[in-house]
Formats: structure tokens, C-alpha cells, sequence
């Protein structure tokens, strides 16, 4: 009974709903699951409700071929196992179900936590745990979890890898493509609760009142699953639609436009959420085109917000062409100076590295630089420089690397997320933000697994001490099945494709030597653009004397921006960790490892240890033959080709083209380079 029997071309996500197939479990699970109460602070009935109902029925009918009986209840007022947070809830029922035992219930803070609970229920039944005795309490540790589309209005996604923008803007407000319920519940399923409908890079039209009307029939769509709508901002709009002369924040004029167009908003969308602004940074315009600080910006934007209840983030992404300095320094230089400006309801906004998104960086300083400021992370579950929708990267490892960082800010033990989630700073808002990789395509993101990096996103928004390999485990098994051999080879895969494609594209801390515009394969050579901060050159600064950035102080010194335990370490050449070597030092050729090789040799067997673990993924996919449905399982055999010859290319074409510096011989154990 292979899941074949059902078309498979991904559309269901991790919400599939296949019949269990475990018939004992089944025939366990439909008893104790045949009357659920919900039990919510009003005890009414509400869209958010409905959404919950519906769900179980429709999840119940489909796993176990059951009808559930669902009552409504108003939690009793002492009930404080939930009033932690806004969202929390809980899930309860009995030791065993028996006609006289008390029903299954999901208790919850906000109609909205019936809904998170409801999914919890189900994730727990897809993964097939015992359903006797649960008492699961659950709580979102970071307040508003975001998914920020990077969606122009004329439905080009930029770095989107899989079809279109799903926002259709021509026909909305009055056709509403189904698909926008289907996202906002697999949004919800993981616990998200915004997201930000346009690029950073758009134009200031979405402001217009005939966009508005169509961003609040979106908004719509999505409220009943707690997705609020937020908007970019683009800094010069009172220019451009407003009819004025300038965007200056400190004029008058401008402040009195940006609060009548934010009325405007929520007169359309009562639960608008905010902006998300990029000011001064790769062109586009912001408040220092006035000689005024990101500060001044941001605090324009909030106090047009604030008396609405909604917030700012402001992006720190900020590099500026004409600025010789390192470019990965720019954004505390520019940042730090300005701690303790902000208004309470702006969020700075900061990429967890400092240059961009690569397939490894260190955490950015400036999560440790600005004590007095709320700050927010942002991922990019979009695989732009990590094989797009092409190749396998499932990017959790990455996360949890970055959230577990130590920036040391208040001593030992100040992680990254407890810099986001308001914990050390106790702070709210709080807020994490993923630049989505959902598009047009049947799928939704393109690969048919990177809807694993979509809902390892989700889940550590919600909760960021969920490990690796229980997201993995989870999403597999709610995908795939519970085959043991599909189970384990999936999750094996996932857990080992990130650090397979540092690997073979960027091993030992080299970064940003990819192709130019499309980012897609190698392009160490590309030192001939005219422009100093974007050239490869730059970054991994190959020459006869060996390889990598100098960044200690005697290179351009950007480890002071860390603490100082971190830059001790990090500044040591034999302490620094091996794989952010060349991010922070230039190593001469010749120099040993921890190995015993030589940099040289060492560089050329990691490129060939990434092409070796692509063939052995390829292996182990192939295993898998006739386990589960063929439709998904030639997509991702094709696309395994496909990495294949992808990462010999960037072997091949990094190694010689550094080669030509080494002026080394190939160690052995490496292939010839065609
Ligand atoms: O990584 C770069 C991308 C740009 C992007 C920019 C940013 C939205 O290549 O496409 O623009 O980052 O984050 O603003």
C-alpha cells in the first residue's frame, strides 16, 4: 500500500493527511480522539474556532477514517497552565479512553492557541506518537514570526527559485485564488503570524489606495489563521505618491503624510502589523539622502504606527559602494552609534551574518553591539547562494548554529536567541523574520524538499530550542511516512546537505565567490566589476601568499566589532575554528591544519569530500526506489543528478582558478579537473 495510489506532486506539504497506515495505532488513536472539547477564553464560536474545527475533521476523517465529535467550552477562569502567553496552549486527555473518561481537550489563551494546539495535535498523531496522557503546553517564545516575501507587484519573486509571486494583484481584491487559504494554514500550522507581502526593493505603490483594498482582501484571507499583513515601506513615497518634495523625516510635512497614508491602512486592514523598511542600502533611498540618521528613518515610520499598535523593522543590511572599509564592518559602524535612539516600537533588523546570507558567516556583531535597542534576526530560507531550488540544502543546521552562537553581550551564556526572543533584554516586541522560499509552483517552493527549510523555519520561530534532527524527523515523517528506511534515509540527508554544500561551493570560511547577478554556481574569477565592495577578489583574497580575508588586526580589524572573548579566539589562528578560517584570516598555503595538511590540501579535499558526499546521496536516494510514490521520488532523484555535476563544477572551477595562486600540485585523492 504505497502512498502512489495518490497523485504526489507536493501540493499537501507536511499537512497530507494520508490514511495512517499502522492499522493497531489507527485503531487505538479513533477512540481516543472521537470527542475533542475546546476549551477558549470565550467559550464562542469564531472563525479562528471554525479554521480548528475544520481542520480536525477534515485531518481526523482523512488519517483514521473518524468523525470526531468537537465541543466548545469556556476555559474555566483559573485555568493558568495557558495564560503564560498570548498564544499558549495546552493539549490534555485521559490515562486510557473509555466511553466515561474525560474527552481529549485543547485549552487555550486566545481562539488562536486552539488553532496552534489543534496542529500540535495532529503533528502528533502524523508522527505517530501515543496519544494517552498528553499534556502538552506550549508557548511561542518570540512574538511576531514572520515570513518576509521578497514579491514585486508585477509577480517577479527576487531570489525566488519557485514560479511566481503567489499574490495575484491584478485580480485582487475581488478574485481570491483558494491557494492564499492553503498558504495562510500551512503558515499557521507552524506558527507563524505575519508576513510581509512585498520586496524591500518595491516601489511605493502598494501604498496606493487600489493596492490597499487588495492587500486587505488578502489580509482577509489570512486572518482567521492569525497571519497579519505588514507592508514595506519605501522611503521616499511621500515623493512619489504623495505629490511632496521630500521625504526629509524631520520636515513637518512629510510626518503629517506618512500618519494620514497609516490611517488610510488601517481604516483598510484594522490588524495591519507594520513596515519593514531597507533605507540606504543598495541603492535604494533613505533618510540619510537628508543628512538624517537610520534613527530619524525608523522613528518617522513608528510614530505613524504607534498610536495603531504597529511596528518598524528597520533592516541593517546596509553596505554602501563608496565606503572602502570592509563592507561586513558597515553595519555596526552605521548601527551602533545609534543605540538607544529608536522608539520602543522599532525592531532593527539584522541578517545572521554580516555580509549576506552565505552558506556559512559567523553570527553579525551588531546582535552583540547594540544592548539598548530590540533586534530582530533575519533568515533567508530562499537558497540563494545555497543551490536555489536546484539543490539540497536543508538550511536547520545553519539556524541552530546561528541561534546557539555565544555573542557573550552579558557574559558567557548570551546566545542569539536570547538576544531575539526578549529574554536577556526583556524586551517585547520581539520578533524573527525568514525570507520565504513559496512561489507559484505546484509544490510551492520548487524542491520538494525545501518545504523542509519552509517548516524548519515555522517551528523554530515558534520554538528555538527544537534540535535539528526532531525537525527533520518530524517533517519527514509527516511527508514521507513512517517507513523505517524512508524515515532514516531522508532525515540523514537532510541533516548532512548543508555542510555538503559548504563543501564543495565554500569550505574552510571562504565566501561570496559565487557567480555575479544570479548567484547560482562558482565565480572566484569575478574580480573585474568596477566595483571594489561586490568583487570576489575582495572577499577571498587569493594571492601567492596564500588565501582568506585578514580581518584580525592587522587586516581590517572587523573581529574588535565582537566581544572581546570572541575575538581572542577568533583572532588566533590556531584557535579560530577551522571552518571560519578564511573568513577571518589570509593563511599562507603551506600552513598546517589540524589535519597535519597544508591549506592547499587541505581546500582541495574538502571540494572533493563535497563531491564524494553528493554521490553518496545520490546512493542512498536511489535506495529508496519503489518506498515511496515514484512521482516524488524521480523529482528528487533528477534534481541529485543534477547537484551532482553541480558540485564538480565548483570544485573544479574554484580549485583551479586558486591554483593558479597555489601554484600547488593536486593532493592525491582528488580527481583530475576536467
Ligand atoms: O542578498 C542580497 C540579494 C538581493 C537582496 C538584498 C537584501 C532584496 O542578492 O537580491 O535584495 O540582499 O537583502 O536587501
Amino acid at each position: 500500500a504505497l502512498s502512489s495510489a495518490r497523485s504526489d506532486d507536493g501540493y499537501r506539504l507536511w499537512l497530507r493527511y494520508d490514511r495512517i497506515e499502522n492499522e493497531t495505532y489507527r485503531t487505538q488513536a479513533a477512540p481516543a480522539l472521537g470527542r475533542i472539547v475546546l476549551a477558549t477564553p470565550s467559550g464562542a464560536e469564531s472563525p479562528t474556532v471554525a479554521a480548528a474545527r475544520d481542520e480536525l475533521t477534515t485531518a481526523l476523517g482523512n488519517l483514521l477514517g473518524a468523525t470526531p465529535v468537537i465541543t466548545l467550552e469556556k476555559l474555566p477562569a483559573a485555568s493558568s497552565a495557558v495564560a503564560r502567553s498570548s498564544d499558549a496552549f495546552s493539549v490534555s486527555s485521559p490515562s486510557s479512553f473509555t466511553p466515561h473518561s474525560s474527552p481529549l481537550t485543547i485549552s487555550a489563551s486566545s481562539d488562536l492557541g486552539i488553532l496552534y494546539g489543534t496542529f500540535a495535535l495532529l503533528r502528533h498523531l502524523q508522527t505517530g506518537q501515543p496519544l494517552e496522557n498528553l499534556s502538552l503546553t506550549s508557548y511561542p517564545k518570540i512574538q511576531h514570526r514572520l515570513l518576509n516575501h521578497w514579491d514585486d507587484l508585477n509577480g517577479h519573486v527576487e531570489r525566488g527559485y519557485a514560479g511566481s509571486s503567489l499574490w495575484e494583484w491584478f485580480y485582487l481584491p475581488e478574485i481570491r485564488n483558494p491557494r492564499y487559504h492553503d498558504y495562510a494554514r500551512a503558515c499557521a500550522s507552524l506558527g507563524l503570524n505575519g508576513t510581509v507581502l512585498t520586496n524591500v526593493n518595491a516601489n511605493a505603490q502598494i501604498l496606493t489606495a487600489p493596492y490597499l483594498a487588495k492587500v486587505a482582501a488578502l489580509a482577509g484571507e489570512f486572518r482567521p489563521y492569525g497571519i497579519r499583513v505588514y507592508l514595506t515601506a519605501r522611503f521616499s513615497a511621500p515623493i512619489e505618491i504623495g505629490g511632496l518634495k521630500t521625504a526629509d523625516p524631520l520636515d513637518p510635512a512629510v510626518a503629517a503624510w506618512w500618519k494620514t497614508k497609516v490611517a488610510e491602512i488601517y481604516r483598510a486592514i484594522p490588524d495591519f502589523g507594520g513596515f519593514l523598511v531597507k533605507a540606504n542600502s543598495e541603492g535604494q533611498p533613505g533618510p540619510q539622502d537628508y543628512k538624517r540618521t537610520h534613527a530619524d528613518g525608523a522613528n518617522l515610520l513608528a510614530d505613524a504606527v504607534a498610536p495603531h499598535g504597529g511596528i518598524i523593522m528597520w533592516r541593517a543590511f546596509v553596505y554602501s559602494p563608496d565606503n572602502n572599509d570592509d563592507r561586513v564592518k558597515q553595519a555596526v559602524t552605521e548601527f551602533a552609534p545609534l543605540d538607544g535612539k529608536f522608539r520602543d516600537n522599532v525592531i532593527v533588523q539584522i541578517k545572521n551574518g554580516p555580509l549576506d546570507f552565505m552558506p556559512r558567516e559567523p553570527f553579525s556583531p551588531l546582535f552583540g553591539a547594540m544592548p539598548k535597542t530590540r533586534l530582530a534576526a533575519e533568515l533567508q530560507i530562499t537558497q540563494e547562494y545555497l543551490g536555489q531550488s536546484t539543490q539540497l540544502a536543508f538550511l536547520a543546521p545553519m539556524w541552530r548554529e546561528f541561534l546557539d552562537a555565544d555573542t557573550f553581550a552579558n557574559g558567557p551564556g548570551t546566545t542569539i536567541a536570547s538576544l531575539i526572543d526578549g529574554s536577556t533584554k526583556r524586551q517585547q516586541p520581539s520578533v524573527i523574520a525568514g525570507v520565504a522560499n513559496t512561489g507559484t509552483d505546484r509544490n510551492w517552493t520548487g524542491h520538494l524538499l525545501a518545504q523542509a527549510n519552509w517548516y524548519a523555519f515555522g517551528r523554530l520561530t515558534w520554538d528555538h530550542s527544537l534540535t535539528s534532527e526532531q525537525i527533520a524527523d518530524e517533517w519527514t515523517k509527516m511527508t514521507f511516512g513512517h517507513d523505517a528506511s524512508v524515515v532514516s534515509t531522508i532525515t540523514k540527508l537532510l541533516l548532512g546537505s548543508r555542510e555538503t554544500v559548504v563543501n564543495y561551493s565554500m569550505p574552510l570560511g571562504l565566501t561570496h565567490i559565487m557567480a555575479e547577478g544570479h548567484h547560482y554556481g562558482p565565480g572566484p574569477w569575478v574580480d573585474k566589476l568596477g566595483r571594489a565592495d561586490w568583487t570576489s577578489v575582495y572577499y577571498h583574497r587569493a594571492a601567492a601568499t596564500g588565501l582568506g580575508f585578514n580581518r584580525t588586526a592587522t587586516g581590517s580589524n572587523a573581529l574588535a566589532q565582537y566581544s572581546p572573548a570572541i575575538a581572542q579566539r577568533y583572532g588566533s589562528l590556531t584557535d579560530c575554528p577551522e571552518n571560519l578560517l578564511l573568513w577571518f584570516h589570509h593563511v599562507a598555503w603551506d600552513h598546517r591544519l589540524r589535519s597535519g595538511r597544508t591549506l592547499w590540501d587541505e581546500l582541495c579535499l574538502r571540494y572533493q569530500q563535497g563531491v564524494d558526499e553528493v554521490r553518496a546521496m545520490r546512493r542512498d536516494w536511489d535506495s529508496l526506489k519503489g518506498r515511496i510514490d515514484d512521482e516524488r521520488f524521480t523529482h528528487i532523484q533528477q534534481r541529485l543528478t543534477r547537484q551532482e555535476l553541480d558540485a564538480i563544477e565548483w570544485r573544479d572551477a574554484c580549485l583551479l582558478y586558486f591554483q593558479t595562486f597555489s601554484k600547488r600540485p593536486f593532493p592525491a585523492g582528488i580527481e583530475p579537473p576536467a
